[in-house]
């Protein structure tokens, strides 16, 4: 069993790309939706539980998937869900020192549980929510970074008809 932790706000294609993925690795795959309010989110926890549920109904034929909400420790959640393996994925560079020391810290709070880490398509490698965000209040075009779905949801929350 794997869990996929973040804050997923929203979710974009570079996270369905590493689901994709990850159901060919594990019987049953966890999507852990972190409260996050440190980094401010732009959908309520219900929204980005809800989205991923609906952008991830497709992959049900491969592996098990259950999105949940969580907080506290992602440790405490992945040993109370039993997981074997936390899936990452990585972009680029800048990604790394972030998942490394977030890995080597999470290694000694429970050292039965692997880390591993994914790369996405070339294509979507570089897509991150909050650049989504960024794009969409500035009046750019998001509909390449997103589903056609979360695309309408992130333009009416940021005031614009999509
Ligand atoms: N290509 C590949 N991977 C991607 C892409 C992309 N385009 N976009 C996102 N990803 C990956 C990210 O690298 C990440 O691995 C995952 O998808 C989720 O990304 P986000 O941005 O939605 O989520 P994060 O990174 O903000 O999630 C952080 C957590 C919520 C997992 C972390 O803060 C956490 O564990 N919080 C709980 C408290 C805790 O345990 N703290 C101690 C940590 S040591």
């Amino acid at each position: 069993m794997g869990l996929y932790p973040g804050t997923f706000d929203p979710v974009t294609n570079g996270h369905i790309d590493i689901i994709g993925r990850a159901v060919k690795l594990v019987d049953k795959l966890v999507i852990g939706v972190a409260i996050n309010e440190g980094k401010g989110p732009l959908f309520t926890l219900d929204e980005r539980v809800e989205m991923l549920q609906q952008e991830t109904a497709k992959f049900q034929n491969i592996a098990e998937i259950e999105v949940q909400p969580f907080k506290g420790l992602l440790m405490h959640y992945a040993r109370e869900v039993n997981a074997q393996i936390i899936v990452r994925g990585l972009r680029a560079v800048a990604d790394f020192e972030y998942e490394f020391q977030m890995t080597a810290m999470n290694q000694q709070l429970d050292r039965e549980i692997e880390t591993v880490f994914l790369m996405a398509d070339p294509r979507h490698q570089a897509v991150a929510s909050r650049l989504v965000k960024e794009i969409a209040t500035l009046g750019g075009d998001i509909h390449k970074f997103v589903s056609a779905n979360v695309a309408a949801r992130v333009l009416e929350k940021v005031g614009r008809s999509s």
